[in-house]
């Protein structure tokens, strides 16, 4: 990423990097403490939204160091110099005209002015900020406090900030933001500044963030911001895993509650028509639901994505007063297992026929956009997808809630992407992807629609410190969550990936007619019936072709099919899909088509406005390969599920 240096592009790395050290040392590296319950209304909680225009300053000044060294979280943003207008939430890169901000590496301020009701400064309640995810370093201050810092983006970091509230007469209250999207070989994903010192050829303190990933890196606040209240002694955290046998299911369940020891739980899971179905009480239990509604993936249940509502009660004694916090988790039942050559979700063959997406738009960036949202899960009910990989970082916590309720599958993965340097396979690299693993898992733990986490996209799994990275990481990711596969998506040769050993299932990359033999669609045949079987002989384990495509630039066409038209892309999936019917007989459990929809990169000589190898351009408008696409998987669909006919017609014209 070629960036404008207005001078010390040095100061700009010494800044960052202290303060990385500095939250290792306060803390950063011991782990994801705590729980990280979505942020939702109950009797006892309030919530109130930040999203809206914040105001924003990017600092230009020589090493992007002013903001730090004049304080600008001491007084209004305003009165330390000019700020502009920022939407929350989006990426701050393509909202105004200007380039420097398009390409800004280095430190922006953000800051809100909140009213906060009177009734939210009593002493026994708890007020938090959170925010849903920012990129990629943030540290945030209240009236000039600072409350919390945190590494990496895609997820979520909170605050309490009651004795700040409570103890100041100050109103409005001020939150000040600054982050940096700075990346080092050691974050995730990680990258490298690079300074350009040839001055015949570069101006002064030049220099450019390079990157080993195929996506822009968009930064900003890029999630919803949050203030939610809780009594002072309060549910942190819920843990939920289920069984089923025909019927009956256990729902076993763990409760943390913080703030005192002498506190009751009561707990009630409810249907959808609201019917109490079970009961329990205490910290840890198990609930059983005879003659279950199970959880089902999209197109393979005419019900598909039941969850019942898990009602958790606390009460404490505090103060003479007593304390009632309630939380309902959505908690679907269903059971995930892997063979040598099957994926079974509840004892039935899974086949994921679906795509890779991106959190990617015109104007917002990686912003949360709520009718891009909807809109995008229509597209996939309509291609009769039934699930997805978050590539190539955990996605919006308000995505994954409609994959939960719609029954769309989902690979979970995590920012490792990228990791292709030798010194990011290295201590510091791994124990900051321990947490990034501990943060995801602690997210997404009781979601149904999660059926395995992937911990990278396409490392460098051949070098030789690759092998006791996957290990490590895998047995960790395993550890925090016994009940799902772990996987990452490889593009390595199979006779030298040293991280394959550890994975459950083998998901693998690749672009036959295209990066490799361009124009040769005749080769696909062979050298994916290939890739296939010297996977399969060396390991046993299921595979997932996890990306596979083609650019195509809307509206070009050439017959015979050439590349970069609409027909060559249609005519690659052909020839692939013809592979995936053979093997998906024996153990090919998946096809994830790359990519969903045409998203930004950075600028280059493969990329046309960024990677079109959408099935849908950017705007979200099908190409003729989504078609195909659409025939084939309503087809697999039709063959595997067990929905009468009425109901998939009726699904057709959803
Ligand atoms: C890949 C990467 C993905 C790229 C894609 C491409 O292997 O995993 O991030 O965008 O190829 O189009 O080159």
């Amino acid at each position: 990423m070629a960036a404008a240096a207005p001078g010390g592009a040095a100061g700009l790395c010494r800044l960052l990097l202290p303060l990385l050290a500095a939250v290792t040392a306060a803390g950063g590296s011991r782990g994801a403490t705590g729980g990280m319950l979505y942020p939702r209304e109950s009797p006892s909680r309030e919530l109130k939204e930040l999203g809206g225009v914040w105001s924003f300053r990017a600092d230009f000044s020589p090493g992007r160091a002013a903001g730090f060294e004049q304080r600008w979280y001491r007084r209004p943003l305003r009165e330390t110099g000019p700020v502009i207008d920022m939407p929350v939430p989006a990426s701050f890169n393509d909202i105004t005209q200007d380039p420097n901000l398009e390409n800004y590496i280095g430190w922006v301020w953000y800051e809100k002015e909140v009213l906060l009701p009177q009734r939210w400064l009593q002493d026994d309640l708890r007020v938090v900020l959170r925010f849903g995810s920012a990129h990629y370093y943030s540290v945030v201050w209240v009236n000039g406090v600072q409350v919390v810092e945190h590494e990496g983006g895609h997820l979520p970091f909170e605050a309490d900030i009651s004795s700040i509230v409570q103890g100041s007469p100050q109103i409005p209250c001020r939150i000040t933001v600054a982050l940096n999207n700075t990346l080092t070989p050691h974050t995730l994903p990680p990258g490298s500044i690079e300074y350009m010192n040839d001055r015949t050829r570069y101006p002064k303190n030049y220099f450019v963030q390079n990157i080993r990933f195929d996506f822009f890196n968009y930064a900003g606040i890029h999630r919803p911001v949050v203030l939610y209240t809780t009594p002072s002694v309060y549910i942190d955290d819920i843990t939920v895993t289920t069984t089923s046998s025909e019927s009956v299911a256990k729902v076993q369940y763990q409760v943390s509650v913080v703030g005192s020891t002498l506190y009751s739980l009561s707990l009630s899971l409810r249907d959808q028509e609201g019917r109490v179905v079970a009961t329990g009480d205490g910290p840890a239990g198990e609930l059983k639901v005879p003659n279950p509604n199970l959880w089902w993936p999209y197109l393979m249940h005419e019900n598909p994505g039941y969850r019942y509502f898990l009602e958790v009660k606390m009460q404490a004694q505090a103060n003479e007063a007593l304390l009632e916090d309630i939380y309902t988790l959505p908690v679907g039942i269903r059971t995930v297992h892997v063979t040598s050559t099957q994926f079974l979700i509840n004892g039935k063959p899974f086949y994921f026929h679906g795509v890779n997406k991106h959190e990617d738009a015109d104007i917002r960036g990686k912003g949360l956009d709520w009718a891009l949202i909807v809109k995008d899960f229509n597209l996939l009910r309509w291609l009769g997808a039934n699930s997805f990989r978050t590539s190539h970082y955990p996605y919006a916590e308000e995505i994954m809630d409609l994959c939960d309720a719609y029954g769309i599958v989902v690979i979970d993965e995590c920012p490792g992407v990228g990791i292709k340097m030798p010194e990011s396979f290295g201590n510091k690299s791994l124990q900051h992807h321990l947490v990034v693993m501990e943060e995801l898992i602690r997210r997404d733990k009781n979601r149904p629609s999660v059926v395995m986490w992937s911990v990278a996209n396409e490392p460098a799994s051949e070098l030789s410190p690759a092998a006791y990275y996957f290990k490590t990481l895998i047995a960790h990711t395993k550890a925090l969550d016994p009940t799902r596969p772990v996987t990452f998506v490889s593009d390595t040769n199979y006779a030298v990936d040293r991280g394959a050993p550890y994975v459950d299932v083998i998901c693998v990359n690749s672009y036959f007619s295209w990066y490799h033999d361009p124009g040769h669609l005749e080769v696909i045949p062979l050298q994916l019936t290939a890739q296939f079987e010297n996977w399969y002989k060396t390991y046993q384990k299921p595979i997932i072709q996890s990306e596979y495509g083609a650019d195509s630039v809307p509206g070009l066409h050439s017959d015979p099919p050439l590349m970069f038209s609409e027909e060559y892309q249609k005519a690659m999936l052909r020839e692939y899909h013809s592979v995936f019917d053979k093997k998906r007989k024996e153990y090919v459990i998946g096809e994830l088509i790359w990519n969903f929809a045409d998203f930004m990169t950075n600028q280059g000589t493969t990329r046309v406005l960024g990677n079109k190898k959408g099935i849908f351009t950017r705007q979200r408008q099908p190409k003729s390969a989504a078609f195909v696409l659409r025939e084939r998987y309503w087809k697999i669909a039709n063959e595997s599920s067990c929905l009468p006919p009425i109901m998939k017609s009726h699904i057709l014209f959803l």
